[in-house]
């Protein structure tokens, strides 16, 4: 029986192994008493466990001793005072602990920290103390022994892989993090940008199998929508939020492994719950079959403020529905006729009634009029409009401020899809090296949440301390660059 314990047990079955390595910073000792700090730098960003021994120098330190330790992705962060942070975000996601030590010692610090940067203040001693034997046990699920290196013609394309492959390879630990200093869960749409990377990078197909296992044991809410996250840590639990375009891109993430592996296993095993995420969208559309704003409604597209999502929701349909109908008729599912009816007459409906004929732009009542890149990008994606009509639409909106941008490398991604179905591939390489050739020149070691080139500030969270710097979703420059020849 398919229930919730048989996926349990499947995610089980594909649990991936964990690689540990160990980092020592150049630093190796330092004596410091009451205020003295020392800053650590890994060389590179690291998921894991800080270790580190404190002994008297010369007298013995009759009380015990108070350190603060600080991590940090880069040193933006380190630089922050964190007492003054004003995210909306709990503050307890900022890493920094302090911790009083009664006597010398070797400590492991028992949480997991994902950073390149480590600052120890000596806060309170009686006497000199001396810190050594740093050390960072780092861990990942990615085999780095299969990655090929990129190899383009283009020493900045290089290097945006380099860093691309870099952060998937931090955010693959026992299932698809989304960022492994926050949220450390698995969410759809991290999951899929993630799953379509590693296919070209690391090819780890056990923890692909895993987080569609661990979605498909989920639990579904009213309207049959998966959650749209699930944590495993310390035991299972799936969220409570149901993204409406996250539910679809578990479908598109089913066929993409399909595509990718021809594993009939795990299609047998999932297919009828895509089928119920689709039926279950079907509750939305109005009789124009445009889709509504439901109770209790949620689309996330992208993290940019004020925007209106129901044009690009209704993209992700189009864009999931053309999948699961390739999915259906590769392996002869009877059902294919229906699906490929339904996607005919939905892009109609979403031309006719979407479309401004005369200022050539998709605007929606329902997003108030909205304009946005978002909505054509996935008017573009969902097939409604193609060829060179396409082109200059999506050419006129990027970059023109009478349009709503995205700010996430994960709505960029989907741009860049755009312009490749197009054919735009000249476009795509200028758009990849705008945003994340933008964060390689400001030393990013692996490829944040959330990036403005003239914001550096933007935080969709309210302050800029609580971004995730190495996020899942911003991975797949690797994809675009590998699978694409870019
Ligand atoms: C945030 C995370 C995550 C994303 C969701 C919608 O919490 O950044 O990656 O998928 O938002």
């Amino acid at each position: 029986m398919k229930d919730k314990d048989y996926f349990l047990s499947k995610a089980q079955d594909n649990f991936p192994e964990l690689k540990f390595s160990v980092l020592t910073p150049d630093i190796t000792e330092f004596i410091g008493s009451n205020g003295d700090s020392i800053l650590l730098d890994l060389g590179e960003h690291a998921v894991g466990h800080f270790s580190f021994a404190f002994d008297k120098v010369n007298v013995f330190v009759d009380a015990p001793v108070r350190l603060v330790i600080k991590f940090g992705e880069d040193m933006r962060e380190m630089n922050n005072d964190f007492s003054q942070y004003n995210g909306v975000l709990s503050k307890t996601w900022l890493q920094e602990e302090i911790i009083n030590l009664d006597f010398p010692q070797k400590i492991t610090m028992p949480r997991r920290y994902a950073c390149r940067y480590i600052k120890i203040t000596v806060e309170r001693t009686t006497r000199p103390i001396r810190l050594f034997g740093f050390s960072f046990r780092a861990s990942t699920s990615a085999d780095v022994s299969v990655l090929k290196s990129a190899n383009t013609q283009d020493a900045l394309l290089n290097k945006i892989d380099l860093v691309a492959t870099n952060t998937l390879k931090e955010c693959m630990q026992t299932f698809f993090e989304d960022g492994p200093k926050r949220d450390r869960r698995l969410w759809i749409g991290d999951l899929r940008l993630e799953a379509l990377t590693n296919y070209y990078t690391f090819n780890n197909l056990d923890i692909v199998k895993r987080c569609l296992y661990l979605f498909a044991a989920g639990e579904c809410n009213e309207l049959g929508f998966l959650p749209s996250f699930v944590y495993e840590t310390p035991y299972y639990h799936s969220g409570a939020t149901h993204i409406e375009d996250y539910e679809l891109l578990f479908v598109v993430s089913v066929c993409d492994y399909f595509e990718h592996t021809g594993d009939m296993d795990v299609v047998n095993d999932l297919l009828g719950i895509c089928k119920s995420q689709l039926e279950s969208f079907r509750a939305t559309p109005d009789k124009n079959l445009i889709a509504t704003k439901q109770d209790g409604w949620f689309a996330f597209i992208d993290w940019c403020p004020g925007l209106e999502c129901v044009t690009a929701l209704q993209g992700v349909y189009l864009y999931t529905l053309e999948r699961l109908g390739e999915l259906l008729k590769a392996i002869g599912d009877e059902e294919y006729e229906k699906y490929s009816a339904l996607i005919s007459e939905v892009r109609s409906a979403s031309k006719k009634n979407l479309y401004d004929e005369t200022k050539k732009v998709f605007v929606n009542s329902s997003d108030n009029g909205q304009l946005s890149v978002h909505s054509q990008v996935w008017m573009i994606l969902g097939g409604v409009i193609t060829g060179e009509e396409a082109k200059k639409l999506l050419l006129s909106c990027l970059d023109n401020k009478a349009f709503k941008q995205p700010v996430t490398p994960y709505m960029r991604h989907y741009v860049i899809e755009a312009m490749l179905k197009l054919g735009m591939k000249d476009e795509a390489v200028q758009y990849l090296k705008k945003f994340w050739g933008g964060m390689v020149e400001l030393g990013a070691d692996t490829f944040w949440e959330a990036y403005i080139p003239d914001d550096l500030d933007f935080s969709p969270y309210n302050d800029r301390m609580i971004n995730s710097l190495c996020h899942a979703w911003s991975c797949t420059p690797s994809y675009f660059i590998r699978k694409y020849g870019l």
